[in-house]
């Protein structure tokens, strides 16, 4: 089979770039991956090279680019069916597919107000009513499938739901936004799979800083 390759942005700030990164780590297949760091000022020519949208993520595998996140996921879900990143139940992977479009393509708010910073100290930050607006709704969802499944996770074993859900995980924890149990502990099981260790332990390692994105 051929290589795969998954180019990533800074892993302390790209968050898109997280989340098939741990569905590919949580799948438990053979991949490489490629740091593209941004440099916010002049942009990275590397990204315009290799990616058709000038944007990370980006899988390579072979002869094919499979660009935005959720579609490598699913390549992957394709790739590797028995690490079962979408649950088996249609119901609930109806579910599943429904929070990571939600969260593909909404939560602006937030996600503009408050970047993954894996590294910054935990410090709370004042946020508007959007923003608030956006920590409710997330928390609704994550309480409504962890009260179906039973947890761990959202579908119960690790799954591209939790994959999508995960630079949130930081967001909260970093700029101090939520205190309900339920939701502290979904963090804290998400924050200790050993994929999201690996990617935090390379995210401190790296030297860049990004100032637009340490508020
Ligand atoms: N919808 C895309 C978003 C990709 C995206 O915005 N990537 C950012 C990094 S997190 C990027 O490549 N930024 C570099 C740039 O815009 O120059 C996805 O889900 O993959």
């Amino acid at each position: 089979m051929s290589k795969l390759v998954l180019y990533v942005g800074n892993k302390n700030y790209s968050s898109w770039s997280l989340r098939p990164w741990l569905a590919l780590e949580a799948s438990g297949i053979a991949f490489e991956d490629i740091v593209i760091p941004f440099d916010f000022a002049a942009g990275n020519p590397k990204l315009r090279e290799i990616s058709p949208t000038g944007r990370v993520p980006l899988l390579v595998h072979g002869d094919v680019k499979i660009w935005e996140s959720l579609a490598i996921i699913e390549y992957v879900a394709e790739l590797v069916p028995a690490a079962g990143l979408w649950p088996e139940e249609q119901q609930d992977r109806a579910r599943a597919r429904s929070y990571a479009c939600e969260m593909l393509s909404g939560f602006r708010a937030l996600r503009s107000a408050c970047p993954m910073n894996i590294r910054r100290q935990k410090q709370a930050l004042e946020v508007s009513d959007d923003v608030r607006a956006d920590v409710a709704r997330i928390e609704t969802v994550w309480a409504e499938a962890l009260a179906r499944s039973g947890g761990p996770f959202l579908f119960g074993p690790f799954t591209a739901a939790d994959a999508m859900y995960a630079p949130v995980v930081n967001r909260f924890d970093v700029y101090n936004l939520v205190s309900d149990p339920v939701t502290l502990e979904y963090m804290e099981r998400v924050k200790a799979h050993p994929a999201s260790r690996k990617w935090e332990a390379a995210a401190r390692a790296e030297p860049w800083i990004v100032a637009e994105d340490e508020v």
